[in-house]
């Protein structure tokens, strides 16, 4: 998501202050004409740079209500929703106070300095919710773009190859450590074949835990197979290289199986050519590129039979 970044309470007013600052105006005009057209001048730009700031921090948040249930799931897994209505409700409240001011100027009911002070403490009611505000667009910045493409979920234990996997089947350039929970954030490859796209989603190390216990990482892993997923890769690593037992291995699959029923999920062995002791769908190496192109097939073949 792409939004713009947001300043503190005083910058808004600084930039609408030295907007109205810079009017000069020129012309013959008697000394109290100029004074009065000057002060108005200054509050009407004073104004309209602190509406269209006010505005532009509106429009540009997504509103929940009318974003995807994949979004919602995320924005929810990494802030209170209320609180980010409530912000954005009080950014409103000013806008609508700083006009309601403007107008009374207008109405001569107060002074250009009025205007200024009194909409300065407008903005100082707000100041916690543009301090939310920032927080809230830095971890929408982590969001990932997700398209509307038939899309293929790599789910298993850390350090499995999941990333690797993706960078195998896609043109996607991930991080890959030898170390589990390397891939903290969603990554996204597309696979391209025949002028067919399918996109294939990484998710964070999925654990064999509760969702109760799952910390945020975990999380969006599963909020991700529930909303996106057409098919589930699970990859299995039997070599014990992962660090994670295959009994253990198998105890989250049959959890993933359980958690969605109606999901079609192809097994995956990879590191194959350590070893290919238990049965799946596929046996696949990052290492020496055994099976690759089978497995492409197979998940082109799933959507595209
Ligand atoms: N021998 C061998 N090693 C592999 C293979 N595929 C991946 N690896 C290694 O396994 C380690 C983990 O790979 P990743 O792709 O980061 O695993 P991951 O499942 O994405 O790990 P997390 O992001 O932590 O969940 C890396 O050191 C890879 O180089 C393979 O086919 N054979
Ligand atoms: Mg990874």
């Amino acid at each position: 998501m792409n939004i713009p970044s947001v300043g503190s309470h005083s910058f808004y007013f600084d930039t609408a202050y030295n907007s109205a600052k810079k009017v000069v105006l020129q012309g013959k005009l008697s000394f109290m004409d100029k004074k009065r057209i000057t002060t108005i001048v200054k509050a009407k730009k004073f104004y309209e740079s602190l509406y269209s700031q006010l505005t532009a921090i509106i429009t540009h948040f997504p509103d929940v209500d009318k974003t995807s249930k994949f979004y919602q799931e995320l924005i929810e897994s990494a802030l209170s929703i209320d609180e980010y209505k409530k912000s954005l409700g009080a950014i409103n409240w000013s806008r609508s106070m700083v006009k309601k001011l403007y107008f009374s100027f207008k109405k001569k009911e107060i002074s250009l300095q009025e205007l200024f002070g009194r909409s300065k403490s407008v903005l100082k009611q707000v100041s916690k919710d543009l301090e939310f505000l920032k927080k809230a667009r830095t971890h929408f910045a982590s969001f990932p773009s997700i398209k509307n493409l038939k899309t293929a979920l790599l789910a298993g234990f850390p350090n499995v190859g999941k990333t690797s996997i993706l960078a195998e089947l896609t043109d996607s350039k991930p991080e890959i450590n030898s170390y589990p929970f390397t891939t903290k954030k969603i990554n996204i490859g597309i696979m391209k074949m025949n002028s067919q796209k399918i996109q294939i989603i990484d998710t964070p190390g999925l654990l064999e835990r509760p969702i109760e216990k799952m910390n945020k990482i975990e999380m969006k892993a599963i909020i991700a197979l529930k909303h996106l997923a057409d098919l589930i890769l699970f990859i299995f690593d039997s070599s014990g290289m992962s660090g994670f037992e295959t009994s253990e291995q198998k105890k989250l699959y049959e959890s993933i199986k359980k958690l969605f029923p109606d999901k079609k999920i192809f097994t995956i062995t990879n590191k194959c050519e350590e070893d290919k002791s238990i049965k799946t769908d596929f046996y696949v190496s990052c290492k020496t590129k055994e099976g690759i192109s089978i497995l492409k097939t197979g998940i082109f073949t799933h959507f595209f039979p």
